[in-house]
């Protein structure tokens, strides 16, 4: 992370330094109704719906660093659920309409901003890719729709639709309700709704193990600040998920991965839209601040480092300069890296484990943050009853065993 003053104060409150009594995170109290192990928006947004709608009082949501310092603080922010499959589609687009409301559930604006989405052709491969989408999408009750180049350059005026470049331009998809939010803002609007319903955030608390009882059901946490009893633990630490869950001996099918993106310096309003490209692995969009937002595609080999290669990023901007040309002479403001959890068929695990008591959220890879709200509550109603909300069902951990997979490689949208 950049050395920053929001940097050193994220970090003060994560060390309950230097800050007034209000704004501190909680001590562990011995016992809780339901652990919560990662303070990003899906676990804030599960604790803020185990309060807010199953009634349970005693949650602690623990953090090893700072509540939103994870993927939630480093993602490009785009939202959209044009995805291939039924269960995706329903899954994304439950997720959408809450964005919808969002600001308004959690009476603190998240800058919700449904510009359009669009994700370009380059080839004929990626046509008739890019229309299976926005077909089976239409089925299945989402709005996609084709559009050819002068359509696409008519959307995003900056678009570069010269048919003599590297990548040109030869059709898009276009979902007219994508878009984009505030990645912080997510955060600190569900800390501060599961706050203000009596959730214990608790921040620079590491799990370090998992206490289980003799019948092998999960009995608490060590953390680098104490022990704590629990019944029920939900793991929600994307990047780390598959180390928190072999605490407890459950072997999760996830590899981590480097994922990175970068702001160039503010300009005067620019690009109305979201642009992507699964082709060149490239994708822009202007923040409100006026950075030009652009992200890469994952690093190639498995790592927990926070900075991708510098020849994707490389890649990346050739490519971003040769779509966008009025861009290149801008200068980056910042670079960054997180670490996403992918899992074979590049799709989430939502819900039970083998060990009782312990239940996964993970595997949203690159394309997370679009789910956050959906996410939070059909996982606080699986925390809840015990058993899979219905649009998480096909989620399971099981599927791996039975071959029952879901696919979306091709909807990822950045490459793994
Ligand atoms: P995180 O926000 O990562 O939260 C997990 C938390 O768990 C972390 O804060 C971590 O510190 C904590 N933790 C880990 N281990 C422990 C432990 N042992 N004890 C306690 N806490 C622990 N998605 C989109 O939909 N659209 C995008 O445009 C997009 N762009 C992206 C761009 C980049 C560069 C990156 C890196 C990701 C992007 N994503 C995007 C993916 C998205 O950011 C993630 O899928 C999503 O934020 C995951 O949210 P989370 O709450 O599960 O994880
Ligand atoms: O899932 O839309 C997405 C996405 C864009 C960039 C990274 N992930």
């Amino acid at each position: 992370m950049r050395f920053s003053f929001f940097n050193l104060a994220r970090q003060a409150l994560a060390q309950n330094r230097g800050w007034p009594e209000q704004w501190r995170s909680p001590e562990p109290k011995g016992s809780y109704d339901a652990i919560i192990v990662g303070a990003g928006g899906h676990g804030l947004a599960t604790g803020y719906y185990l309060a807010k709608e199953h009634g349970l009082t005693k949650i602690a949501v623990l953090e090893k660093g700072w509540l939103g310092g994870g993927n939630t603080g480093r993602n490009t922010t785009i939202l959209r659920s044009n995805y291939l499959w039924e269960e995706s589609a329903a899954l994304y687009e439950y997720s959408l309409k809450m964005w919808e409301g969002l600001s308004r559930e959690l009476n603190y604006n998240v800058m919700y901003s449904p510009r359009g989405v669009m994700m370009l052709a380059h080839n004929t491969h990626d046509v008739q890719v890019g229309k299976r989408h926005v077909h089976a999408n239409r089925l299945a009750g989402v709005d996609n729709e084709w559009l050819s180049p002068e359509d696409a350059k008519a959307f995003c005026p900056i678009l570069n639709i010269a048919r003599d470049i590297r990548y040109p331009v030869v059709g898009a998809a276009l979902q007219r309700r994508g878009g984009a939010a505030r990645h912080d803002a997510v955060a600190w609007g569900y800390a501060r709704g599961a706050s203000a319903r009596g959730v214990d955030i608790i921040q620079n608390c590491e799990v370090t193990a998992i206490r289980r009882d003799a019948s092998g059901a999960v009995a608490g946490v060590e953390t680098t600040r104490g022990a704590i009893a629990t019944k029920r633990i939900g793991v929600v630490a994307a990047g780390h998920s598959s180390v928190v869950m072999a605490m407890a001996g459950v072997r999760m099918p996830l590899e981590s991965y480097p994922l990175q993106a970068l702001v160039s310096e503010p300009v005067k309003p620019m690009m109305p839209c979201v642009v992507m490209s699964n082709t060149i692995h490239a994708y822009m969009s202007q923040s409100d601040k006026g950075e030009m937002v652009i992200g890469a595609g994952t690093d190639a080999y498995i790592s927990y480092s926070q900075t991708g290669g510098l020849h994707i990023a490389n890649h990346t901007l050739e490519a971003v300069c040769e779509l966008f040309p009025a861009v290149r002479r801008l200068r980056m403001l910042r670079n960054w890296g997180g670490i996403v959890d992918v899992t074979p068929d590049r799709s989430p695990i939502i819900g039970l484990s083998p060990v009782p008591g312990l239940f996964v959220n993970c595997g949203w890879g690159t394309g997370g943050f679009k789910a956050t709200p959906g996410s939070g509550h059909v996982f606080a109603h699986t925390l809840a009853r015990g058993e899979p909300h219905p649009l998480a069902a096909p989620f399971t951990l099981e599927r791996f065993r039975t071959g029952r997979l879901i696919d979306e490689a091709a909807a990822a949208a950045v490459a793994h």
